[in-house]
């Protein structure tokens, strides 16, 4: 099959792109008053500026008719259908079937989907108002004062991430607490200060093999085993599995499990039951609501023409970038304390999608895949590394996120927040010419040695693209937008890439080494089955351990 790379519009993308890198964004703004009504999307709830980035009316026309070389429609409907887009695996990818609010039926394997998924959101509905009312007792007999929710990767970065964003929406309720890492140092904080009677742990694994979750699940039972008693599990355990077996193995019943199901992928899995530490935060009704949001954009970017598609249109923006730009990284600047948590789910929804070097042909691609991704929340990113962006070597694409109003009015923080935020992407589009920063130094009465020696640091070249994302204030409904919203960006870009975006092969031979090292950190006497930097990193370990090799 044809590279990508030597496509008609690929080829039409790469001559054009030749004619714009002379171009300033000032000077499309200043030929064009109309830009900003040109490159914005309006949806209800959700708003995406793109004019600050480095491209013409031409630019995204070509940028369309890749998408539609690239079979972005069909791939599309592919998705929606149920068809197995997940190719490696032979799977269908439908995170869309959880929030499917429209009647319609999803067909998996010739089966609707949709009354098991409307079961499991009934199911739900009744655990956490149990929970919440106390009519869930645990083995005391005393209400549940805790939650831990145990899981990692996608059963765990989007629970969290929703969590603390819904933060305003905080019902009262048990307390919710988050344990990933295999460190012990993760679990042993989360318990401390808790109260065996009154917590309540739900290990979230599909798989419900991942080693890192069934040691903190086991530590977590022995925690719990050891002040109550066997008898203890059935009431301090669920699960939310696509392997209840595996769970039951584990001594959680069968009425304490909840199903999600091979057909989501784990990163995009905070829509199932993955999400139960969402609906015990923010309760049920707001989860739903959260579910409608993620909806309504997925009706967007299944009817909306391409030239109109939000996430589309962002990312196609990104293949340009990196494509034609030769930028290598994404930045995601969420101007909203609660939302910090998104560049780190980000990460993983963008990375462990898009970071592939195969064809779904087999083939090694010759071009750029995904980007890396990084952020932080605004204001403070501002005094870190966005010196780097506004005056780095590198072109770093960012997309700024903002709530109109604040969660949390203090004053005029609010207001301070959003001027930072307008300024950053007209600060990064315009920069500042050998003109104005002269006019500066001079208005600030510098002598004249001294101007001349600072002036090249006080240039800024500009004309580096920029997103912005404007919403009216990041409820559920929103937040949903905004999640769905960056799933089928990605999902767009994996279909340009000729990537699959719903597997992760590469996190499979770290495990598996992992998995033989452990017994020799055991063993007695030094290890030599490594290359001699490996051998010589455990056996130094095993020295600093007191064992000598
Ligand atoms: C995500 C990945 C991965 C997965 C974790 C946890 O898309 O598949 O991050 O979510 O490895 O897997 P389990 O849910 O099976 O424990």
């Amino acid at each position: 099959m044809t590279s990508l790379i030597a496509t008609p519009a690929w080829k039409a993308l790469e001559a054009h792109a030749g004619t714009v890198a002379g171009l300033h964004m000032r000077d499309l703004f200043a030929a064009d008053p109309g830009r900003f009504g040109a490159f914005s999307i309006s949806l209800p709830g959700i708003f995406l500026d793109y004019a600050k980035n480095r491209v013409t009316a031409d630019t995204m026309a070509l940028l369309m008719d890749l998408a539609r070389q690239a079979g972005v429609e069909e791939w599309r409907q592919r998705m929606f259908s149920g068809q197995a887009v997940n190719s490696t695996e032979g799977r269908p990818a439908l995170h869309v079937a959880l929030r499917n609010r429209s009647g319609r039926p999803v067909m998996v394997g010739g089966i609707d989907v949709m009354p098991l998924v409307c079961g499991v959101l009934a199911r739900m509905r009744d655990f956490t108002g149990a929970l919440s009312s106390g009519a869930w007792m645990g083995a005391t007999g005393k209400a549940v004062s805790d939650v831990v929710s145990i899981g990692i990767g996608g059963s765990h970065l989007g629970p969290e991430m929703v969590c603390e964003a819904l933060t305003p929406y905080r019902k009262s309720g048990p307390g919710i607490h988050f344990v990933a890492n295999v460190d012990g140092a993760d679990i042993a904080q989360a318990l401390a200060g808790l109260d065996p009677a009154t917590t309540l742990f739900i290990v979230s694994s599909k798989t419900f093999t991942t080693p890192e979750t069934l040691a903190n699940a086991a530590t977590a039972r022995a925690w719990l085993t050891d002040a109550l008693g066997e008898g203890a599990v059935a009431r301090h355990f669920v699960a939310v599995t696509a392997n209840p077996g595996a769970a039951a193995g584990f001594g959680i019943e069968a009425a304490n499990t909840f199903e999600t199901w091979d057909w989501v992928g784990g990163r995009y899995s905070l829509w199932s039951a993955i999400g139960l530490p969402i609906a015990l935060a923010v309760g049920m009704d707001a989860f739903e609501e959260l579910l409608d949001g993620a909806h309504a954009m997925d009706e967007h970017f299944r009817e909306a023409p391409l030239e109109a598609n939000m996430p589309v249109v962002m990312a196609l923006l990104g293949v340009w970038n990196s494509g034609f730009l030769g930028a290598g990284s994404h930045a995601v600047l969420p101007y909203d304390h609660h939302l910090r948590g998104l560049p780190a789910y980000l990460q993983q929804a963008d990375m462990e999608s898009s970071g592939k070097s195969t064809t779904r042909g087999g083939r090694r691609v010759d071009y750029q895949t995904g980007p890396v991704l990084f952020g932080a929340p605004g204001t403070p990113g501002q005094h870190s590394f966005f010196q780097l962006l506004h005056q780095g070597t590198r072109l770093v694409p960012a997309d700024f996120i903002a709530a109109a109003e604040s969660s949390a009015p203090m004053g005029g923080h609010h207001r301070m927040l959003l001027a930072n935020f307008f300024a950053q992407t007209e600060a990064l589009m315009k920069g500042r010419t050998e003109e104005e920063a002269r006019a500066g130094l001079e208005a600030a009465g510098l002598p004249p040695e001294d101007l001349e020696s600072l002036l090249p640091h006080k240039v800024f070249e500009g004309n580096r693209p920029t997103n912005s994302i404007l919403v009216g204030r990041f409820d559920p409904r929103t937040m949903g937008m905004l999640i769905a919203l960056y799933e089928h960006k990605i999902f767009v870009q994996g279909v340009i890439w000729d990537i699959n975006s719903f597997d992760q092969w590469g996190v499979e031979l770290g495990k598996e080494l992992a998995a033989a090292i452990l017994p020799e950190l055991e063993g007695e006497g030094p290890v030599s089955g490594h290359d001699c930097s490996t051998n010589g990193l455990i056996n130094f370990y095993k020295t600093l351990k007191g064992r000598a090799p």
